[in-house]
Parts: structure tokens; sequence; C-alpha cells
């Protein structure tokens, strides 16, 4: 059944699903990926989420090594893996241990926002293990954004839902139109991709008129901010210099000018349809608002198409498109420009 069609070894060649069938599989091949990119291992980092997105692909569940016959991006060590977890008939060895490494310091630290591998590994060394030993501990300084991480951690690390994007999209729109009637915000990320859930929201922003977008972002900030629900937000600046060619790393972040900000969202303003149930009252907090990560990312008109390819993701599928063009086109890819490497 595996192998009538074969599967391409890209992610931007393959379909993308939103049913995962292998769950299980997947669970751990990213605890281990997020365990080798802990340390500064890219090899095998790369493998197994290479594996992680091949497997997804898959519009079957496996159950015994012979499903995996003609599939592409299984070396030794993701098979192995597999292996065990076929081993496992309750599945609860797996999954006890997905979940152990998943409550370890230093995945549980990078967990807050602001926080990175490094910062986690510090205060691991220090002796810290719980969140609350990090926050008393004397020597702590906290970044701004730390601070924001910690205090918001609850809201910040349940998922948004696609209600509450289209409602922060709504608030995003009617800023940025205060100034630019005819500005495009187009949603991101994971809910461009139709998912129903994500941990932030990313909003691509731009105008026809060329230069129009200069002082946008601020002014928009300005007014979130002057409404009383900017909780939080970094400017990064724009980097861009048109003499350089694409970046060759598979990783790079862009030269877009954007902010990473935390917003209010009244919960009076995230519409839920009447069909769907609703999910409020199991909720025991009687706070009336939630904070939700918002990405804004500014662009240039000319730059906007691929802006949006590299921000539609999935991180894996971008990953792919790079090396897809590099490799198999001789060009090179990046959030601003398709570039042919012969010209
Ligand atoms: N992206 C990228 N490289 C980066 C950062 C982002 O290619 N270094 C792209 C791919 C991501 C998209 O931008 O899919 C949005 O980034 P997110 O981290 O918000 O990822 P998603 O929106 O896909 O998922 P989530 O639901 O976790 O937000
Ligand atoms: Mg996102």
């Amino acid at each position: 059944s595996s192998s009538v069609v074969a599967i391409s070894p890209y992610a931007c060649q393959r379909r993308t699903s939103l049913n995962n069938y292998n769950k299980l599989f997947t669970d751990a091949f990213e605890v281990l990926a997020e365990n080798y990119e802990m340390n500064e291992n890219k090899g095998p980092y790369l493998g197994f989420m290479r594996a992680a997105s091949m497997i997804k692909s898959l519009p079957y569940a496996i159950s015994s090594m012979k499903d995996l016959e003609g599939l592409p991006c299984l070396g030794d060590q993701t098979k192995a893996v597999i292996e065990q977890c076929c081993q496992d008939t309750e599945k609860s060895t797996i999954k006890s241990c997905i979940n152990f490494a998943r409550s370890q310091s230093i995945i549980l630290f990078t967990s807050v926002f602001g926080v990175g591998q490094k910062t986690a590994e510090k205060w691991f060394r220090k002796g810290l293990r719980t969140f609350e030993e990090v926050q008393v501990h004397k020597e702590t300084k906290l970044t701004k954004m730390q601070i924001a991480g910690f205090l918001y951690y609850e809201d910040l690390s349940s998922f948004v839902t696609k209600p509450e994007a289209d409602a922060i999209g709504q608030i995003i729109e009617d800023t940025v139109r205060l100034f630019m009637p005819d500005a495009l915000v187009t949603l991101t990320g994971g809910f461009r991709r139709e998912k129903k859930i994500g941990h932030d929201v990313d909003f691509l922003i731009t105008t026809p008129v060329p230069g129009n977008e200069n002082g946008l972002l601020e002014k928009v900030i300005d007014v979130l901010h002057q409404q009383g629900i900017l909780l939080y937000c970094d400017v990064v600046e724009s980097t861009f210099d048109k003499s350089r060619l694409p970046s060759r790393k598979v990783d790079a972040l862009d030269h877009f000018q954007k902010c990473f900000a935390i917003l209010k969202l009244l919960k009076q303003k995230v519409i839920t349809s009447n069909c769907e149930e609703a999910e409020e009252p199991s909720n025991t907090s009687t706070k009336e608002w939630k904070a939700i990560r918002v990405d804004l990312v500014i662009t240039p008109f000319d730059q906007y198409a691929f802006a949006l390819l590299g921000w539609t993701g999935s991180r894996q599928f971008e990953r792919d498109l790079r090396r897809f063009a590099t490799h198999e086109r001789k060009m090179m890819l990046d959030n601003h420009a398709l570039f042919d490497k012969n010209k």
C-alpha cells in the first residue's frame, strides 16, 4: 500500500495534510530533534525533523516495519525509533518517555517566550529546575521579553484558536486601514495552512504604492498602545541590503521590518459560531481577555509574493523549498527573491 506512488524526499513536493495518522512517531521524532538541536547537533536534528514531516504526509498509520518500504527520509536512527514504537504495543512506554522529555527543565524553560537555548542552559547550570526557582532566584536578571513570557505564560502556552486569530486580524486590519486604506493585511503561518490552532498569529502587511509602508508599523503600534491592548512589543528594523544575494542558510531569518508582540484580546471580540461547541465556560478563569502572540511583518510590495511564500510555512516545507531551489533548479530562494545563479 505504501509504495504505489513514490513519495518525494522534499516536503514542497508532497501533499500537506492536516490529518496526522502517525502522531506517536512524529511526537517521538520531534522530541528527539529538539534534544539534538539543544546540543547543537544539526545533522540528526534535521534528520528527525525531515522524517517527521515525511511521515505526517502518509495517508495511513504505520503499524509495522514493512509499512516503511520505499519511503524516503528514513535513516537507521529514525527506523530504530519506529521499530521501538511498533514493539511497544500499549504505546505507554513511548508516551511516557515523550512526556518525560518535555517535562525536563531545559525544554520546559525554552517554552517561555523570550527564553532561548542559551538562557535555559544557564539557568539549568545554576541548579534551577522550575519556573518558581528561576523567578525567586536573586541573581536571575530577566529581560523585558522574559518578564512578559512568565507573566502571560498560561495564556501563551494555551493554543490560539482560529476565531481568536480572526479577531486579532480584524483589530490589525482596522488599525492599519486608519493610515493606509489600500494596505493589504494577510494572515500567514499555520492559520493560512488552515490549521485550527496555532502558537501565535502571523501577519504580512504591504501597500501597493512603493514606499507607503515606511513608518506604518510605528503608527500601528502607537494606536494599539493607546488602546491599551499592547502588552508587549519588540520591533526589529529592516536589514535588507539589495546588493546581497539570498542567504544560503536553510533557517535564515529574513530582513523585513517586523514586530513580535503580545496583544490583549477581549474575549467578547471573539466570534464563535453557534454550531460549534462553546469552549468558554470550561475555563475557570474569570479574566475577560487573553494574551496572544502576534507577529507583524512589513514587506515592500515587490517582495510580497516571496514573503507570503516564506511565511506560510511549515518550517520544513520552507526548508525543503529552499533546498529544492538550490539542488534541483540551481537557484536561490529566500523570503525576498528567487535568484537564478547563472544570471
Ligand atoms: N518561518 C521560516 N523561518 C523562520 C521563521 C518562520 O520559514 N525562521 C516561516 C515558516 C513558518 C512561518 O514562518 O511556518 C510562521 O512561523 P511560526 O513559527 O509562527 O509557525 P507556524 O505559524 O507555522 O506554526 P504555529 O502554529 O506554531 O505558529
Ligand atoms: Mg504561527
